[in-house]
C-alpha cells in the first residue's frame, strides 16, 4: 500500500501541520507542554535535568519540522547525494548547537529565565554523545555540521554503539575505565523500526551454472542479524537545511529469535542468541590510531557498511533510473579503510544480486567512491586475516580476489619487466597467515585519494603509496587539509570573542565566510578592542581556573601562563616529552634563588586525555603526569611558579571550555606522525598561540599565520628516518639535560621508580623510536622563548588578534567545498525558499 496521503484529503493535513516556535512566548509553550506531558513533571517537580529534556524535546521539534522539509526537497529534486561513511562521529553535545545553528538560543536563554532556569546550567545537563575516540570521529561531526550549513544534500551514516568511548578515572593517579552508557535519556535520536536490513554472515558460497552458462554465485546459510535504522537530526547554521546522520542498531532478525527453542522452553540459549546479535553495535573500539584485527569488529565493518549500502541502493532504486546513472546521484567518501567492505559489498550487490557484468559493475563502483587516509602509522593500517575474511564473508573474499588478479593483470601490463612491484601491491599480503590489506582496496576501488594535511598527502604519495602513484598517476591522489567548524569552535565554545569580532566587522558573517575574520588586522592597534580581546581570554581563563578548582581541586591562578596539551594519550604525540619538559622546569625552579625566581613566568601545565585500555604505554604516561601533579602542586616552595592539572575525562564538551582558555597549546608529534591534527586549529582559533613541531597541518597553520606567531621546534620529517637508523646502529646520546629528569625519575621523587622504568628504557635503550631525546633541548628552548615572548603582553597580544585574523582557512566549509567540488561533484541544494 501506498503510504502517501491522496491529494482529495490533504487539506486537513495541511491545515494542522506543525509549525516550529519563533518567539520566547512560543518556545515557553512548548517546554511546558513538554515538561508536563511527554516529561509528566509540573512546577513542582521540575528539576534542572527535567528543563534540560523539556529544552532538547522543543528544540528537536523544530529540528524535525526541518529535517521533514529538507527530505521531501532533497528526494523532490532528486539530485546527487553525498554519503559520508564513518565508524565514528564524535558529536559532543547537541542542544546548545541545535539552538545556535536554529537562531533561536536568545528565545530559549529568556524563556528559560522566565521559568526559573539559567541557560547555562539547562545546557550542562546533557551528556556528551562520544561515538568516537579522537581527530578523526571529532572531523566527521565538523564535516556534518558544514555539509548542513552549505546546504549539501549529505548522510552520515555510522554505528549506533551502546557504549559511547569509556569514561576515564584516575584512581591513585591511574587510568580506570569506566564504561559509558549513553542512550538512557538521548532525546536527539529517532528510532525508525520499520527501517530495517537484514545482514547474513558466515555461511557458503554456491556457484551454479544458470541456463545461459553463466557462472552465479549464491552466499547460502550463515545466520542473519537485523540492522535497525536510528536518525540523528543535523541543522545547518543560518539555514534551513537539516540533514540525517543514520546510526544502525544490530538487533536479532525475527527469524533468528528462534521461537521453537523459546516455545519448548529454552528461553534462554533464545535469548542468547538475541543478545549475540545485539553485542555486535554494543561498543565502540576504543583505539586510537591502532587496529588489532578482532573478529567482532570486522563484523561492526560489514554489517554497518552492508545495512548503509542497502539503503543508498534502495533509495536510487526508486529513482528508475539505469545503473549507470549510479554515480551521478550518490558520491560515497569512505572516512579511513573502517568502511573498505562497502566497495566489495556494491560489487557483490551489482553482479550477483543485480545481474550486471563486472567491467560495467566495477565502473560504477570506482566512480562512486572516494578514501581519506589519516594516518601512515604502520600500527593503524587495517589488515585482516584471509582465513577470518574467508569464514565471515566467503563470498567477498571471493570478489576481493578477482579486484586483486584484474588489478595485478593490469599492473603487470604496464610494468612488464618488474616481478616485484605485483607483491609490493597485491591486496593479499603472503604472510602467515595471509592478509587483505585494506588501504590497497580502497586505493583500488576509488577515484580519489586524499591525506589531511599537506605534508601528510605528501608522505602518502612518496612513501606508503608511492606504488600505486607510478600505477595511477599522480591524479588520484590529493590533499584536502583538514579544518574545524567555527560555529561549535569559536561561536558555542567562545561566545564573548565571537561577539567580539562581531561587532568590529560588523555582523556574524564570518561564521560562515570565515576569510573574513581577516579584517580584524586592521584593529591590531586599536587599544580598546586589545583591552577587550585581552580580557575576553581573563575570563576564559577563570573559567578553567573554576572549573579545575571544582574538578581536581586544585587552585590555579589565572595570571599564569597557561600551557595546555589536551588530546588522545599516544607516544607518537610525545605527552612524555611535555611531562619531562614540566619535570625540567620544576628541576630548575627548584635550583633557583629567591631572586632568580622573582623573573619566572607563572605556569600552568595542563595535560588531559585517554589512553587505549590495552595500551600500557601510554597508560604509564598518565601516571607520571598524576605523580608529578602531586608533588609539584604541594611544594609550598614553588606556590604558583608552577601547577600541574591532569584534566580527567577529557572529552568534546570539556575541550568547549579549554580551547578558548589557552595561552599556548602543544602539538608536538614527532615530525611526519601526526595526519593534520585538528585542536592545534582550535586552539589558534581563539586567540591561544602553539608550540609545535613542523608536522601535519602545524605547517600550513604556519603558512597562514606567519613564522613570527608560532613556536617550532625539533627535528624535521626529512631526518627522522636517518636518526632513527643512527639510533638502531647504538649511536645515540641522551640529552644531558633529560637525563637530569630521568635522575629524578630514578631517585623516586614520583614514587616507585619502578612505574616508570619502561618509559625510561624506551628512550635509553630501545632507539627512542619517537626522538624524544633529539628534540628535547630545542624543546626546552623553545618554552623558554615562550616565557619570554609572554613576559610582553603588549606583542603576545598583538600575536594572538593577528593569528586569529588568519585563520579563515580552517573552516570546514572551505574543507567541505573542496570534496564537493574535487572529488564528489556535488551541488548545494537551497531548501530556504
Ligand atoms: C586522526 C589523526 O591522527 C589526526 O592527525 C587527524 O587530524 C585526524 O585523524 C583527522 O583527520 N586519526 C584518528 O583519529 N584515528 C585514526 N585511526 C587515524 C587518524
Amino acid at each position: 500500500v501506498e503510504a502517501s496521503i491522496p491529494e482529495p484529503l490533504r487539506e486537513a493535513w495541511r491545515k494542522h501541520s506543525a509549525s516550529e516556535f519563533k518567539t520566547k512566548e512560543e518556545f515557553e509553550k512548548e517546554l511546558v507542554r513538554h515538561i508536563e506531558t511527554t516529561l509528566a513533571r509540573s512546577l513542582y517537580n521540575c528539576d534542572e535535568h527535567a528543563a534540560y529534556s523539556g529544552t532538547a524535546l522543543a528544540f528537536r521539534d523544530r529540528l524535525i519540522i526541518e529535517w521533514n522539509r529538507t527530505q521531501q526537497r532533497q528526494t523532490l529534486t532528486d539530485q546527487k547525494r553525498v554519503y559520508y561513511l564513518s565508524l565514528e562521529f564524535l558529536m559532543g553535545r547537541a542542544l546548545d548547537n541545535a539552538m545556535l545553528n536554529v537562531g533561536q538560543k536568545d528565545s530559549a536563554r529568556e524563556g528559560l529565565k522566565d521559568l526559573g532556569f539559567r541557560i547555562e546550567d539547562v545546557i550542562n545537563q546533557e551528556h556528551d554523545a562520544a561515538l568516537g575516540n579522537g581527530g578523526l570521529g571529532r572531523l566527521a561531526a565538523c564535516f556534518l555540521d558544514s555539509m548542513a550549513t552549505l546546504n549539501y544534500p549529505a548522510w552520515g551514516y555510522g554505528l549506533r554503539y551502546r557504549y559511547g568511548i569509556f569514561k576515564q578515572e584516575i584512581v591513585d593517579g591511574y587510568q580506570v575505565e569506566i564504561p559509558d552508557y549513553w542512550l538512557d535519556n538521548n532525546p536527539w535520536e529517532f528510532p525508525r523500526h520499520e527501517i530495517t536490513v537484514d545482514i547474513q554472515f558466515y555461511g557458503r558460497v554456491n556457484n551454479i551454472q544458470d541456463v545461459s552458462g553463466k557462472i552465479v554465485h549464491s552466499w547460502e546459510g550463515g545466520e542473519i542479524v537485523q540492522a535497525v535504522a536510528y536518525d540523528v537530526p543535523i541543522p545547518g547554521f543560518g539555514t534551513k537545511t537539516t540533514n540525517n546522520l543514520r546510526l544502525w542498531s544490530s538487533k536479532a532478525s525475527s527469524g533468528e529469535f528462534d521461537f521453537q527453542k523459546f516455545n519448548a522452553g529454552d528461553y534462554e540459549s533464545a535469548v542468547a542468541d538475541q543478545q549475540r546479535a545485539e553485542t555486535i553495535s554494543a561498543v565502540l573500539y576504543p583505539n586510537d590510531n591502532l587496529e588489532r584485527g578482532k573478529e567482532l569488529r570486522l563484523k561492526q565493518q560489514y554489517f554497518w557498511c552492508a545495512a548503509s549500502l542497502h539503503d543508498i541502493v534502495r533509495r536510487f532504486k526508486k529513482t528508475k533510473r539505469a545503473w549507470s546513472e549510479f554515480p551521478d546521484q550518490v558520491a560515497i567518501q569512505l572516512n579511513d579503510t573502517h568502511p573498505t567492505l562497502a566497495i566489495v559489498e556494491l560489487q557483490r550487490i551489482l553482479i550477483d544480486l543485480e545481474g550486471l557484468e563486472w567491467d560495467e559493475a566495477w565502473n560504477i563502483v570506482t566512480k562512486t567512491f572516494g578514501y581519506t587516509n589519516h594516518t601512515v602509522l604502520p600500527e593503524a593500517l587495517e589488515k585482516w586475516s584471509v582465513p577470518l575474511v574467508q569464514n565471515l564473508l566467503p563470498r567477498h573474499l571471493q570478489i576481493i580476489y578477482d579486484i586483486n588478479l584484474y588489478f595485478l593483470q593490469s599492473v603487470e601490463k604496464k610494468f612488464p619487466n618488474d616481478r616485484e612491484i605485483l607483491s609490493r601491491v597485491s591486496i593479499i599480503e603472503e604472510s602467515h597467515p595471509k592478509m587483505v590489506r585494506m588501504a590497497y582496496l580502497a586505493i583500488i576501488g576509488s577515484h580519489k585519494v586524499n591525506g589531511v594535511a599537506e605534508l601528510h598527502s605528501d608522505l602518502l604519495k612518496s612513501t606508503l603509496f608511492k606504488d600505486f602513484v607510478a600505477i595511477y598517476g599522480p591524479d588520484r591522489f590529493m590533499n584536502v587539509t583538514n579544518g574545524v567548524t567555527p560555529r561549535r569552535w569559536l561561536h558555542q565554545a567562545n561566545p564573548a570573542l565571537s561577539a567580539l569580532i562581531a561587532k568590529k566587522l560588523g555582523g556574524h558573517e564570518f561564521l560562515t565566510d570565515l576569510t573574513l575574520l581577516d579584517n580584524l588586522e586592521n584593529f591590531v592597534d586599536d587599544k580598546e578592542f586589545r583591552a577587550e580581546w585581552s580580557n575576553i581570554k581573563t575570563q576564559n581563563k577563570l573559567r578553567l581556573a573554576n572549573f579545575i578548582q571544582q574538578t581536581t581541586g586544585y587552585k590555579v591562578n589565572p595570571t599564569s601562563l597557561f600551557d595546555v596539551q589536551v588530546k588522545r594519550i599516544h607516544e607518537y604525540k610525545r605527552q612524555q616529552l611535555n611531562i619531562f619538559g614540566v619535570i625540567h622546569r620544576y628541576l630548575t625552579l627548584k635550583a633557583m634563588s629567591a631572586e632568580e625566581r622573582k623573573k619566572v613566568v607563572p605556569r600552568v601545565s595542563i595535560i588531559g586525555g585517554k589512553a587505549a585500555p590495552g595500551y600500557w604505554m601510554a597508560k604509564t604516561i598518565i601516571h607520571l603526569i598524576n605523580k608529578v601533579s602531586a608533588v609539584v602542586n604541594q611544594d609550598a616552595d614553588i606556590g604558583d611558579l608552577l601547577k600541574v592539572i591532569f584534566i580527567e575525562d577529557y572529552n568534546v564538551s570539556k575541550a568547549e571550555i579549554i580551547c578558548p582558555a589557552s595561552d599556548i597549546s602543544e602539538h608536538i608529534s614527532t615530525a611526519g606522525t601526526e595526519g593534520s591534527g585538528t585542536s592545534n586549529m582550535k586552539f589558534v582559533m581563539n586567540g591561544g598561540l602553539i608550540i609545535g613541531t613542523c608536522d601535519g597541518a602545524n605547517i600550513e597553520i604556519t603558512r597562514e599565520i606567519g613564522e613570527q606567531n608560532i613556536f617550532l621546534f625539533g627535528n624535521l620529517a626529512e631526518d627522522v628516518e636517518d636518526l632513527r637508523h643512527r639510533h638502531f646502529y647504538g649511536d645515540f646520546q641522551l640529552d644531558p639535560h633529560l637525563a637530569k629528569v630521568f635522575e629524578a625519575i630514578k631517585g623516586g621523587m614520583f614514587g616507585d621508580a619502578k612505574n616508570f622504568e619502561a618509559l625510561i628504557s624506551s628512550i635509553v635503550e630501545h632507539g627512542d623510536y619517537y626522538l624524544v631525546s633529539d628534540d628535547f633541548n630545542s624543546y626546552i628552548t623553545t618554552h623558554g622563548m615562550v616565557d619570554e615572548a609572554f613576559k610582553n603582553q603588549d606583542e603576545w597580544l598583538a600575536k594572538s588578534i593577528t593569528s586569529v585574523a588568519r585563520m579563515g582557512f580552517f573552516s570546514t566549509d572551505r574543507v567541505i567545498n573542496e570534496y564537493a567540488d574535487s572529488i564528489w561533484n556535488v551541488e548545494p541544494l537551497n531548501v530556504n525558499e
